[in-house]
């Protein structure tokens, strides 16, 4: 399909889901909101913070690639990793100094709602999404200031006993401090030095320091989980992210295991006795290897029946689940890479058992979809669609404040790079007799085992920022299916 038939199926999509958004009961989403302190960081910045801390240091520090911060030296060597392959990172800092010492030299230019729970809840609700029920363990007054004002937009509270929604700003803990993350964007094309090495940024991207106090915890008090049924019938489905918080041991001598089986348990209370309720997980850059496997095999793996990822995430999953080759195939870049990334797509899907893995890159996405999901092809496609629309409006304005707002985002072309890339896919996919070159480029074609829908994306030259735009398609996807499923209520039997 060339870029203009590409273009009236986008209108369509986009067209067909906004009359369908209201379709959808409503969605769970946890645990992770955050507060973003925005920086748009200028190689002036750069030279100064690197002359600061002094080059030789920065330089063997990046050697060494860091995994969490713990001081100055470690945050310049992850950006500067960062920056040198315009590659996301999200790394953990445990002790509240990084944010002091950032304040003294580098300062936000603005804080929004982050965290990928909090953003995905503000864009359902701001899209017209009936009933967002939002959970954050760590609610604040301060983070709660950071909810849209919409009435669809609840959070739970216990009440004489009993589960009451309200709107996070009457639902906040006083006592309870904010998390707040740095969010250091770069632009392509920056260029600086360091021990005489010379940089350019190939890509826009970001790093993420990520603040990880004591008190932070990916839980649910036992009243609350304990009255979580209360809220299953008003749902369709949940989108849950955050656990790439779960620590490998804990003060009080509890592990990981424990915070896992609590978080699979919350799914399990979720699902009840509906085995059609859909369960997304929307994955992100995890450090830690031993928490990335724990959520993948232990949380992911049966309980969930969605998975999103970015280019990057997909290579740390893969590694993680023993298929180190496809991982490193997957991001060094060479030709062969978008074939990596179906067959890494294929494996997820098998390994982990779900029924979806949705794949969004910079220029297309790629989704495989297992032979038992209950919507076909066409649906998926159209959901992608929406998605890359939504990718682009909150590309282009920053933020999505009304359905309305997509048109801004399906005003942006289809990224030429984007359906070049495809072909290499789709040569070798007709090369092995999986799909004619027709039904490649129809975007919808049936393997053996699965179904597999590629779309080519709309990219915005000059991004307001790139922080949150994952959480936008993967979220804009999800509900988008949920809006075009058959409603059926397992758990209320015929009289
Ligand atoms: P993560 O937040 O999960 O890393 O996802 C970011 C996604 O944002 C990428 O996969 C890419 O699809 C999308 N994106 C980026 Br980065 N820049 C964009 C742009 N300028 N226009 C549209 N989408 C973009
Ligand atoms: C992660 C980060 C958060 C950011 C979000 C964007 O959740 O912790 O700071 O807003 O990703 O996707």
């Amino acid at each position: 399909m060339d870029i203009a038939d590409w273009e009236k199926r986008y209108t369509e999509a986009v067209s067909n889901v906004q009359e369908q958004l209201l379709n959808v009961q409503g969605v769970f989403v946890a645990y992770n909101s955050n507060v973003d302190a925005m920086k748009h960081i200028r190689e002036d910045e750069i030279k100064k913070l690197i002359g600061i801390l002094g080059c030789e240091r920065v330089h063997e520090r990046i050697a060494l690639y860091p995994r969490e911060i713990k001081d100055p030296v470690d945050l310049m060597a992850r950006l500067i990793i960062a920056m040198r392959d315009g590659k996301a990172a999200e790394v953990p800092t445990y002790s509240n100094d990084i944010h002091e010492w950032l304040m003294d030299n580098l300062v936000f230019d603005s804080a929004r709602m982050g965290g990928q729970a909090g953003i995905i809840s503000n864009l359902l609700a701001n899209l017209g999404v009936k009933n967002v029920i939002t959970y954050v363990p760590w609610l604040s007054r301060e983070q709660a200031e950071y909810f849209a004002d919409s009435p669809y937009l609840r959070h739970p509270v216990m009440e004489n006993g009993k589960l009451v929604l309200k709107h996070p700003k009457e639902a906040f803990d006083p006592q309870q401090k904010p998390k707040i993350n740095w969010i250091i964007e770069f632009l392509r094309g920056m260029k600086f030095s360091c021990a005489g090495e010379e940089y350019e940024v190939p890509r826009d991207n970001r790093l993420i320091v990520s603040s990880r106090p004591d008190w932070i915890h990916i839980d649910m008090a036992a009243e609350m989980y304990e009255h979580l049924s209360d809220i299953r019938e008003s749902i369709d489905g949940a989108i849950l992210a955050g656990y790439q918080m779960i620590k490998e041991e804990y003060q009080d001598g509890s592990t990981y295991k424990d915070y896992v089986q609590r978080a699979v348990n919350v799914i399990q209370r979720l699902k009840g006795c509906n085995p059609q309720m859909r369960i997304h997980v929307e994955f992100t850059s995890i450090q830690n290897k031993v928490i990335r496997k724990a959520i993948l095999t232990d949380i992911v793996k049966k309980h969930v029946t969605s998975l999103g990822l970015d280019t990057v995430e997909v290579a740390n999953a893969l590694n993680v689940l023993g298929y180190e080759e496809l991982a490193y195939s997957v991001i060094n870049k060479g030709e062969n890479s978008i074939v990596s990334l179906y067959e890494g797509a294929v494996r997820l899907l098998r390994e982990l058992e779900l029924q979806r893995v949705h794949i969004h890159s910079l220029g297309y996405y790629i989704c495989v979809v297992s032979k038992d999901h209950p919507l076909d092809a066409d649906a998926h496609r159209q959901a992608l669609l929406f998605s890359s629309a939504l990718a682009a409006t909150q590309a282009s304005l920053g933020s999505i404040k009304s359905l309305d707002d997509v048109s801004a985002g399906l005003a942006v072309p289809v990224y030429g790079q984007g359906h070049d890339d495809l072909i290499e896919l789709e040569r070798y996919l007709v090369r092995r007799g999986v799909c004619t070159a027709e039904d490649f480029e129809d975007g919808c074609i049936s393997a053996d085992g699965h179904d597999l829908i590629i779309i080519p994306s709309k990219v915005v030259k000059e991004p307001v920022a790139t922080v949150g735009i994952g959480d936008a398609i993967s979220a804009g996807a999800f509900v988008a299916l949920l809006a075009k499923m058959p409603k059926m209520n397992i758990c209320r039997m015929p009289e």
